[in-house]
């Protein structure tokens, strides 16, 4: 009786939540007569998409304790519904809280820095860096996101950037290094 009676009572909880999406959407019922009308509450929730785009591998090539620093960036197309822009988590498959690439031999490591800003092109690297893991929100200071193909942008209307600084060549011991990059963008 005692798990009957909190079946009912969740199901009522349930029922009042649903009636307080929408506004008049309590179905009634008709009664006998020569016609007989009713109602049907209908309700829908219509959530925020965004979508990247575009985004291609970032092979920096060969380099050297020589180099000062590196740069590389890839001009990708960020689309959302969301009229307040979005948020975007840059994760690295290797690194922990930084960026790093592991060698053939996984003792060895390369750090790098990633870059992100809502406009195509170098200037990528006049932005903040990220932080691996760490959200990072993009408001629109127009409606840039909100062109599904970036067709009036040339296809693209946001970078990400690669940065290898010389320091941190210098500490890699020579080898091959790679990470993946998990790119997550959700609407804000
Ligand atoms: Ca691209």
């Amino acid at each position: 009786m005692e798990i009957r009676k909190n079946l009912l009572a969740g199901v009522a909880a349930m029922g009042m939540a649903f009636g307080a999406a929408g506004a008049a959407n309590a179905a009634s019922q008709g009664s006998e007569g020569t016609t007989s009308t009713g109602s049907v509450g209908v309700s829908a929730t219509v959530s925020e998409t965004v979508r990247i785009s575009g985004l291609d591998d970032l092979d920096v090539g060969t380099v050297s304790a020589l180099d000062n620093v590196v740069r590389l960036f890839d001009d990708v197309c960020v689309y959302t519904t969301s009229p307040t822009g979005f948020d975007i988590t840059v994760e690295s498959n290797y690194g922990n809280g930084t960026f790093e690439m592991y060698g053939s031999n996984t003792a060895h490591r390369l750090e790098y820095e990633v870059y992100f800003e809502g406009v195509a092109g170098g200037d990528v690297f006049s932005a903040t860096t990220l932080t691996e893991g760490a959200v990072t929100s993009f408001s629109p200071g127009s409606s840039q996101f909100s062109d599904a193909s970036c067709s009036g942008t040339g296809g693209v209307n946001a970078s990400i950037g690669l940065q290898l600084d010389g320091t941190r060549i210098q500490a890699s011991p020579a080898d091959s290094y790679s990470d993946t990059l998990t790119v997550l963008v959700e609407p804000r």
